[in-house]
């Protein structure tokens, strides 16, 4: 079948194949830095993940500084369609020759490099503080710590990303997200649980205080970290009555965050009446907050399709957050971020005004019949056009590029 013809199946049921890849083409999806070197970061000697974070597997070839990380992000980015915007963790930053500073002493200047990447191949950037992998995490807490020291490092740390991330966008011309995930917790049953809570509260107002008008501010909670099975002191409840007690603050969802049977795809619509913007973690809890590479499954599907009927493409800001050693790193971001194109695509092709009729009309019949005829619609022949029209490979050949990346460049890293 060809595209042509596809398009003419789709038209069938009202659906206008043009308009949906016209809005794919536009939606910019953030991709994550970390998936390049498994966390590890630039400024740590001993680097690398811990502290509520893990990633498993040592397969070869991972990226060890700024120039490896810059080229396997092009190289993925060359094999992935639609916009694109790096997601940064302030542990990127990039040091001259010699230099180091802490991280509450970040500045702009340590992240010019990346700015510079970000516009010779139009990407626009999104921020992260980096509160985990640190000697400065004491007995498991950033910014709820009751050492006073601790906490005023993190939230100085806090302050300087947000004001990277202004300055970012003010270079780039644009709006910056600047996500605050902390893994404060305990392993075992608190005697008081909301001390770090309230601490972790003043903590934030203190690094909000400041109006920076190129940031987006977020918070992400967790439901728990390996290690910290007992209690997060940034959990849902907390960081969802933060945000929609303090204007400009927004929750992000990540969806590895909460108990096996919720899902975020159930959650966009229950934020979209209350928040104008909901930023998103799309990742792929494996029996806990494993970070898998994201697959073209039910859920992501969901989650896709809330945001595409809802109209809220241009609220949701979609960032990936998913880091797997075990398989070759740069086609574990191809995989995971088509897919994600994939299921706004999806989503972007299904009949949902005549669908919403029929849930309205009581016709739940219906409904879930044309549901599932919609499943086996000539979805890869849209889907090719669009990769076709983007200049990047349609199918499985964008793994030869990558098998010859691997040869010649990352299994010469040693
Ligand atoms: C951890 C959070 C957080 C991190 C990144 C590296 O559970 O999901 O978003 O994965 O900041
Ligand atoms: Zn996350």
């Amino acid at each position: 079948m060809s595209f042509e013809q596809a398009k003419e199946r789709y038209a069938a049921l009202g659906v206008d194949v043009e308009a949906a890849l016209e809005q794919l083409a536009g939606k910019a999806i953030s991709i994550h830095c970390w998936q390049g070197d498994d966390v590890t970061g630039f400024d740590q000697k001993n680097g690398g993940a811990g502290d509520g974070i893990q990633t498993t597997g040592n397969y070869p070839g991972k990226a060890r500084n700024f120039e490896e990380l810059k080229a396997d992000f092009l190289q993925a980015a060359s094999l992935i369609p639609g916009k694109k915007r790096i997601s940064l963790h302030a542990c990127y930053a990039v040091f001259a020759d010699g230099e180091w500073v802490d991280r509450n002493m970040l500045e702009y200047r340590h992240f010019i490099p990346w700015v510079d990447f970000a516009k010779e191949h139009g990407f626009g950037i999104d921020f992260n503080p980096t509160c985990f992998s640190h000697p400065m995490i004491r007995d498991g807490l950033s910014l709820s710590s009751p050492d006073e020291t601790v906490r005023r490092f993190w939230i100085d740390h806090c302050i300087a990303s947000r004001r990277i991330a202004n300055e970012i966008g003010a270079q780039l011309g644009d709006q910056v997200l600047n996500n605050v995930w902390i893994p404060d917790g305990m392993k075992d049953i608190p005697a008081d649980r909301l001390g770090p809570r309230m601490r972790l509260m003043d903590s934030l107002d203190q690094i909000f205080a400041e109006k920076l008008p190129n940031v987006i501010d977020c918070v992400e909670s967790k439901v728990f970290g390996i290690g910290l099975e007992s209690y997060t002191v940034g959990s849902n409840e907390f960081y969802m009555s933060y945000a929609a007690t303090r204007p400009g603050v927004y929750n992000l969802l990540d969806n590895g965050h909460y108990h096996p049977t919720e899902v975020v795809s159930d959650k966009i619509p229950a934020l979209l009446p209350f928040f104008d913007k909901i930023p998103l973690h799309i990742t792929r809890p494996v029996r806990w907050d494993s970070d898998h590479v994201v697959l073209f499954d039910d859920e992501l599907r969901e989650i896709c399709k809330e945001i595409v009927r809802n109209g809220a493409l241009d609220k949701v800001l979609i960032g990936l957050d998913f880091f797997d050693a075990s398989i070759n790193r740069i086609a574990a971001w191809v995989i995971g971020a088509r897919n994600v194109q994939k299921g706004l695509l999806f989503a972007l092709l299904q009949p949902n005004e005549a669908l919403k009729e029929m849930q309205d009309a009581g016709d739940f019949t219906q409904r879930l019949m044309l549901m599932e005829e919609c499943k086996t619609l000539p979805f890869g022949e849209i889907w090719e056009e669009f990769c076709r029209r983007e200049n990047v490979p349609v199918d499985h050949s964008w793994y030869e590029v990558v098998k010859t990346y691997e040869n010649d460049v990352l299994l010469k890293r040693g």
